[in-house]
């Protein structure tokens, strides 16, 4: 299924030839058929030759009704440009296209309507005049092709024209997040609010849960029509009729728009590019109040011209646009939006939504489609929060955050200065935040995690020890199984060897943790001599100290698993290390 708009000047035979394309005439309203005048949209399908579905939106040529041509046009995905050949390029020919070409709509075809009312030669002049007008737009190598929609002729080289042109169109993308811009919505008896859109991005499916932006008000799906077939699930790009459960009709309307809950960010304040029309006869000022086209919307909107320079006419520009106060929008970068000036209803131009969260003033801001120019503006973005700005999903460069390089060396740096200030006790992980705590999960060079705590690898490893400490410690490791008598020492020195693996406390006595080692190696060459075990004398022989220092160091390899006592002897326990070869 594919979605098009009319477009063209009033009159011009657009609601007609969708009336002969399709059967029905999408002029619905009362007063539009009395007075034979499109004023809102208009909806109508048919099946072409080969079998391909095409949707039509048919809008008011008029320029009164602008902002409901503007409704109707903004997510479809070709158009259907109507000239009449009586009357040939018009005021709103000439509009509806720079709308079309703002709104980024990049393929189509053109219908030169009422050639019965004209000979051949007027014909032929008609359509070179409608060359003339489209050369250079997006509608200049398509087809035109004569028709008569009252008489029927050219009605069959329409159909296949539009058959060439649905092939041409790339298929609506499907990137999980629909977005269905509401352009109408009612009751209807039984089933309650029902609204109705051209459906983009994602598909939606009965029993979904949606919400309704600006307004956040949520909603289930009950039903989903497309050209009055029931439909469990609707793919993107097609026409749609939304049956909505728990929400009154009243509450929602044009310029609203379906989607699923937290998948969008909702824009208040939004920097994009702005082509002004060449046809404006004013530059876009500084400063000024406009009104914007998004979606099926009209929103008023203060704007400002960033760099500080007035836009020209012809000319292409950036401009920061803030909605109105409760205002917001569920808008991703690439969105279209045209502006127009409220008061003399003239369109100035339009562009592209480059940022949907600026963070920079406006004397700051250089907005573009970067993904890498928001992380670097924030500097770490959550994943999730990332996508719903960009429309882009990124791995997480550490935790759930994409981290801008240079803030992630900021970070890291602050993080090694922090633990290495902190002295040997390190940073209690429990302090950090979770983007330093990433970090150090992560690895970080320099710092290592002991027991809940970030330390300073160096300090783990020995080095960079308090003075009292490394004094202590060199004390003990002078005679290493005849050490000093510690009851003087200062304790908490003693501690700190003791939690950094440096010194144990064996009984009344202090060891250096080297000495306890080269005490299980000795021990454990003694038994390679003595296999039926040693006695406390022949240690203390062989390690030439006494029995005040030998017998809480064989406590202490007792206890720890490298000895064993039995009766008056020492044995091998189950953490005797081998000895070392002689
Ligand atoms: N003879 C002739 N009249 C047409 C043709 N198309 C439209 N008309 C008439 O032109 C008038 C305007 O047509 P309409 O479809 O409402 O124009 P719209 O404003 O572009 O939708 C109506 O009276 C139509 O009957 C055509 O192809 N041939
Ligand atoms: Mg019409």
């Amino acid at each position: 299924m594919r979605v098009l708009a009319t477009a063209g000047h009033v009159d011009h035979g657009k609601s007609t030839l969708v009336l002969a394309l399709t059967g029905t005439d999408p002029d619905r309203l009362a007063e539009e058929k009395a007075r034979g005048l499109t004023i809102d949209l208009g909806f109508a399908a048919c099946t072409l030759p080969s079998g391909a579905d095409v949707a039509f939106v048919d809008v008011p040529g008029h320029v009164r009704f602008i902002k409901n041509m503007l409704a109707g046009v903004g997510a479809v995905d070709a158009c259907l440009f109507v000239v009449a050949a009586t009357e040939g390029w018009k005021p709103q020919s000439e509009e509806h296209l720079r709308i079309l070409t703002l709104l980024g709509i990049g393929h189509g075809m053109i219908a030169l309507t009422k050639v019965g009312l004209v000979d051949d030669e007027w014909r032929e002049l008609a359509e070179l005049d409608v060359r003339d007008h489209v050369a250079g737009t997006f509608l200049a190598g398509s087809e035109i092709v004569a028709v008569d929609a009252l008489d029927g002729r050219g009605i069959e080289q329409v159909r296949a024209a539009l058959d060439r042109l649905v092939a041409t169109v790339p298929p609506a993308a499907d990137r999980g997040r629909p977005r269905l811009w509401v352009d109408r919505s009612f009751a209807v008896r039984g089933a309650g609010t029902v609204v109705t859109g051209t459906l983009t991005g994602g598909a939606l499916a009965v029993d979904d849960e949606v919400t309704v932006e600006p307004g956040g008000q949520t909603a289930r799906i009950r039903r989903l029509h497309s050209h009055h077939v029931g439909l469990e699930r609707a793919e993107p790009g097609r026409r749609l009729a939304v049956n909505l459960a728990g929400i009154p009709h009243d509450r929602v309307g044009r310029g609203q728009a379906v989607v699923r809950p937290g998948q969008w960010h909702r824009a208040r304040t939004v920097d994009a590019s702005l082509a002004v029309l060449a046809s404006l006869g004013h530059p876009v000022e500084r400063r000024g109040a406009y009104a914007a086209y998004i979606g099926s919307g009209e929103f008023p909107v203060r704007v400002r011209v960033l760099g500080g320079h007035a836009i020209g006419a012809g000319e292409e520009g950036l401009v920061r646009l803030w909605l109105a106060p409760g205002t917001t929008l569920p808008l991703l970068p690439g969105d279209r939006y045209v502006l127009r000036e409220a008061g003399r209803s003239e369109t100035v131009g339009g562009g592209e939504i480059l940022d949907v969260a600026p963070v920079r003033t406006a004397t700051r801001a250089a907005p573009s489609r970067s993904v890498e120019r928001v992380v670097a503006e924030r500097g770490w973005v959550d994943v999730d929060e990332l996508e719903r700005l960009t429309g882009t999903a990124a791995l997480p460069t550490l935790g759930r955050w994409v981290v801008d390089p240079a803030q992630l060396e900021g970070a890291r740096a602050e993080l090694l200065a922090a633990v290495r200030g902190a002295g040997p006790d390190g940073v209690d992980l429990a302090v950090l935040d979770d983007r330093r705590r990433a970090v150090l999960a992560a690895g970080l060079d320099g710092v290592a995690v002991r027991a809940g705590r970030a330390v300073d690898a160096s300090e783990a490893e020995g080095g960079g020890l308090p003075e009292a400490a490394a004094t202590i410690l060199a004390r003990l490791e002078a005679t290493p199984w005849s050490p000093p008598d510690m009851v003087a020492a200062d304790r908490g020195a003693l501690r700190d060897l003791e939690r950094r693996g440096l010194a144990v406390e064996a009984g009344p006595v202090w060891f250096a943790t080297s000495a306890v080692t080269a005490a299980g190696l000795a021990v454990a060459g003694l038994l390679a001599q003595h296999p039926d075990g040693v006695t406390v004398s022949e240690v203390r022989e062989a390690m030439g100290t006494t029995r005040k220092h030998v017998v809480p160091l064989l406590g202490h390899l007792d206890a720890t698993g490298v000895t064993r006592r039995r009766g008056d002897v020492r044995v091998g326990g189950p953490r005797l290390p081998a000895p070392k070869p002689a």
